[in-house]
């Protein structure tokens, strides 16, 4: 056997004989979709293992404004994509056993951690759209966030027009975000490809998100082909304010 092959064989063993049961107890224990720090087992023997949040609501659930087949694919797909090929970049790296935040936290442009880049915010960034995402939801939110939404864009019909104008600029793959800056001012900005604002030195202007939007094509195309502006306007219906006023919560006590 050559050495590649023998280290190939060793490192399925060794896979075999721990990130199997990590990765089994991992699906046994989650029934609630979590996100960022709380979404990965931690174990002595073995880096930590990023594991997909089960989606809350069934693929059609979101219909008619999102397909099943999209959410299908998206979700099964997309988000299971980036959440494998995270563990596999991490995989023998420095930043193996760091919180999802604290890898953000370290990321430079230029720095070859491209992979890490890409499929950590793009794991980040989908577990936070589905978890504020659901069935009969809508509407605008209530109480402390409303107040700040009035008091930083207007109104929330100022915000709706704001907030999807910036979506509509994204050239190409990315995300739309809601976030708050250190001042606990509210604000809206995009990123590319899966960058994220808490990806600090990389983005234009950071901040912490409580809700993003996701303007890759893959999040649309199925139904909405090239209508972007029409997707938009459907997403509004599943936006779950109760959630994003939870993420708001978390920033502001
Ligand atoms: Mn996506």
């Amino acid at each position: 056997m050559k050495k590649r092959e023998f280290l190939k064989t060793s490192s399925i063993l060794a896979l075999g004989s721990l990130a199997a049961p990590i990765l089994f107890e991992s699906c046994k224990t989650k029934n609630a979709v979590v996100i960022s720090d709380k979404e990965k087992e931690k174990s002595p023997a073995a880096a930590a293992v990023h594991v997909l949040p089960p989606l809350e609501y069934a693929f059609n659930a979101l219909e008619p404004h999102i397909d099943a087949m999209t959410m299908e694919i998206h979700h099964g797909k997309h988000h299971a994509g980036y959440v494998n090929n995270l563990n596999k970049a991490l995989e023998g790296h420095a930043w193996a056993n760091l919180e999802l935040t604290e890898i953000f936290n370290k990321l430079m442009p230029n720095d070859n951690n491209t992979a890490i880049r890409n499929n950590a915010g793009g794991h980040f960034n989908h577990s936070l759209f589905w978890r504020t995402l659901g069935p009969n939801a809508g509407g605008s939110p209530q109480g402390k966030l409303l107040d700040k939404i009035n008091t930083g864009f207007g109104s929330f019909e100022a915000f709706k027009t704001a907030f999807s104008e910036a979506a509509m600029k994204v050239f190409g793959s990315g995300w739309a975000w809601l976030c708050l800056d250190e001042n606990e001012n509210l604000f809206i900005t995009t990123t590319a490809n899966q960058d994220n604002p808490l990806m600090k030195n990389l983005v234009q202007k950071s901040g912490t998100p409580i809700f993003g939007l996701d303007v890759w094509e893959h999040a649309y195309y199925l139904k909405y082909q090239n209508k972007r502006k029409d997707y938009l306007s459907a997403l509004f219906n599943l936006i779950r304010w109760d959630r994003v006023t939870e993420e708001y919560n978390k920033v502001i006590k």
